[in-house]
């Protein structure tokens, strides 16, 4: 016999996973924008977070409750849009789960289990923020933080930071390899694996930093080679889309989604931050690299491209936007998976031609005051002539 109020959260839970998402009236041209976030910690299965047995549990309470579901990576496989999300438990430490959904923008549903990567480092005490790269070597990726406590100060708080990897064919089925070594940056977050082979070797974006929070002397986005991803070390970072100052990324940046191909270039989509009175502010931005040079940024249009909006500035950490992961298809369809103030994920549609014309025709950062409301009487002066002539 089950508890009764189990009967009631399962039917809460059924409306909430079955309900349709629908676009906002939001409009900027470039993406459109969903009135309902895709996965929020009501879409954990129940049978992760109660313990069903009344003997055991007669109040029906939350055994392990979930605080916040985020930052997931995305891959269409067999038809289905998976992503592969950030759980976060109420204990503070993160785990991966699959939630897959038959059109992309609802009905994601949890697998059976959360994601149960092979235990190889002891010292590992998070894991979050997977990127999952469909390489052309025939496997899929997962490059995701792998943080440790930082034993070398006497502050508790100090932490490691470094990129795990790990690689499937069903994303069930996890083999783990060494972490990614870096030999010139002391830590990193936000590493993307490039999803095909440059002068024969296996490509990272990566984003060194000094510090667990502070990146220091890191200048943007990295890009390195590595011969054996079952042995991935890199010597040298290049840098690709760099931090500015008084712009979106004054503060940091990182690599978000996996590069998507175009004839026009690869296409990223970015996080950048920068720092208020009222903390760090996170934004979602777009550049495109050369098709056979990855790391040279070929366009960058300026400012953000998605900005917390409406109910997406509030959360756990407010006032921030962060992707991992977008699905790109054949037809030209692009969704965009972001999570809002660290709580929950959202999607935005788009096309890879939108995106194309976006990150080329968009203008870039004239930089100062002075130049940004030129280029902006620019664009006035050839309207109001364009305006005219329409009469
Ligand atoms: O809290 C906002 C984000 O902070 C970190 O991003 P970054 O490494 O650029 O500072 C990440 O921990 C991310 O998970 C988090 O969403």
């Amino acid at each position: 016999m089950l508890h009764e109020r189990y009967y009631i959260e399962r039917e809460r839970q059924e409306a909430l996973l079955s309900r349709k998402n629908e676009k906002t009236d939001f409009y900027n041209g470039i993406y459109d924008r969903y009135r309902y976030p895709v996965l929020t910690r009501e879409h954990i299965p129940l049978t992760w977070r109660y313990d069903l047995n009344p003997e055991t549990n007669p109040h029906f309470m939350e055994r392990l409750g979930v605080n916040a579901v985020m930052n997931a990576g995305a891959i269409k496989l067999n038809g289905k849009y998976c992503l592969v999300a950030r759980i976060e438990g109420n204990d503070r430490k993160s785990f991966f789960g699959v939630a897959e959904s038959d059109n992309g923008i609802d009905g994601f549903r949890f697998r059976d289990y959360p994601t149960v990567l092979p235990d190889t480092c002891p010292e590992e005490t998070n894991v979050y923020d997977m990127r999952l790269t469909q390489h052309e070597d025939g496997y899929i990726y997962g490059v995701f933080c792998s943080e440790s406590k930082d034993t070398g100060t006497s502050d508790l708080s100090a932490a490691v930071a470094a990129a795990g990897i790990v690689r499937t064919k069903d994303l069930e089925t996890w083999e783990r390899l060494p972490n990614l070594v870096t030999l010139h940056s002391p830590q990193q977050r936000n590493v993307v694996l490039h999803p095909e082979f440059v002068d024969g070797k296996y490509a990272f974006y990566t984003r060194p930093m000094d510090d667990f929070i502070d990146t220091g002397s890191g200048g943007g986005i990295g890009f390195g080679l590595c011969e054996d991803i079952t042995r991935a070390v890199i010597d040298e970072e290049k840098m690709t889309s760099i931090r500015r100052y008084h712009t979106i990324t004054e503060a940091k940046n990182g690599a978000g989604a996996v590069p998507i191909k175009t004839e026009r270039g690869w296409l990223h989509i970015a996080h950048g931050v920068r720092n208020t009175a009222a903390g760090l502010r996170y934004v979602i931005y777009a550049f495109a690299t050369d098709l056979r040079d990855p790391a040279k940024v070929i366009a960058e249009p300026s400012g953000l491209l998605i900005g917390p909006r409406g109910a997406e500035r509030v959360g756990d950490v407010g006032n921030v936007v962060f992707t991992n992961g977008a699905i790109a298809e054949e037809n030209g369809r692009v969704l965009l998976y972001y999570a809002s103030s660290d709580t929950r994920m959202h999607v935005a549609e788009t096309t890879t031609e939108k995106l194309l014309d976006y990150v080329f025709e968009t203008p870039r950062d004239a930089g100062r005051s002075a130049d940004c409301v030129a280029q902006r009487c620019a664009l006035i002066e050839k309207n109001l002539a364009f305006l005219e002539k329409s009469k």
